[in-house]
């Protein structure tokens, strides 16, 4: 098995100022590799070998498994939001703009309301936008906990851990996140998630 950390899938100076190189550093070449590291060396104890990275957060989920749940389940989400951000963000287009619109109202509707779910998770977690079914929803889940145990298919998230805004924001979540919803989001990607093919790319990162 041995997960891998993936690269960044942009140059790390390529999000700033909205998100630093010096952030970057911290975030995915510590956390993000020190939730692998720690899932890498449960491989043996806790029966993991030949086990994707999903099959990992499934089994851990099955068995009760907090500890493997939540660190599994970073890695995984980790891997997927390097894939939502890219700099200078696009807007929504075509078949997402619609779903958009429809669900709702307009895509400064949508940011509102992902930027409000986020703002206010208590703690530790990630804000997303999902598919239920083939209805579009904003939600937020905590700590390692990532949609694809819990029936839902992602399709954009944001990181709302402490370690995700403290360098370049301090203590101030809101700013984060209305700068990173604002300005860096990977629309191309959220759209590809729509028919899975955008999931499936963030699942090879992640192994
Ligand atoms: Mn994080």
């Amino acid at each position: 098995m041995a997960f891998e950390l993936p690269p960044l899938p942009f140059d790390k100076d390529a999000l700033a100022p909205h998100m630093s190189a010096e952030t970057l550093e911290f975030h995915h070449g510590k956390h993000h590799k020190a939730y692998v590291d720690k899932v890498n060396g449960w491989e043996q104890e806790k029966g993991l070998s030949g086990l994707s990275l999903v099959e990992v957060v499934k089994k851990a989920k099955a068995d009760g498994d907090k500890g493997l749940f939540n660190n599994a389940g970073q890695i995984w989400n980790h891997s997927f939001f390097w894939q939502c951000l890219a700099p200078a963000g696009k807007k929504p287009s075509g078949e997402l703009a619609s779903k958009i619109e429809s669900a709702f109202g307009s895509t400064e509707a949508l940011l509102k309301k992902l930027g409000e779910e986020s703002v206010n998770h208590f703690a530790s977690g990630w804000g997303w936008l999902v598919l239920d079914g083939s209805e579009l929803k904003v939600t937020s889940l905590h700590d390692g906990i990532s949609p694809i145990t819990e029936g839902l298919t992602p399709l954009l998230t944001i990181d709302v851990w402490e370690h995700a805004y403290y360098i370049d924001y301090r203590n101030a979540r809101p700013k984060f996140v209305e700068t990173v919803l604002n300005n860096i989001i990977n629309w191309d990607f959220v759209a590809q998630n729509l028919d899975g093919q955008g999931i499936s790319r963030a699942d090879q990162a992640a192994k």
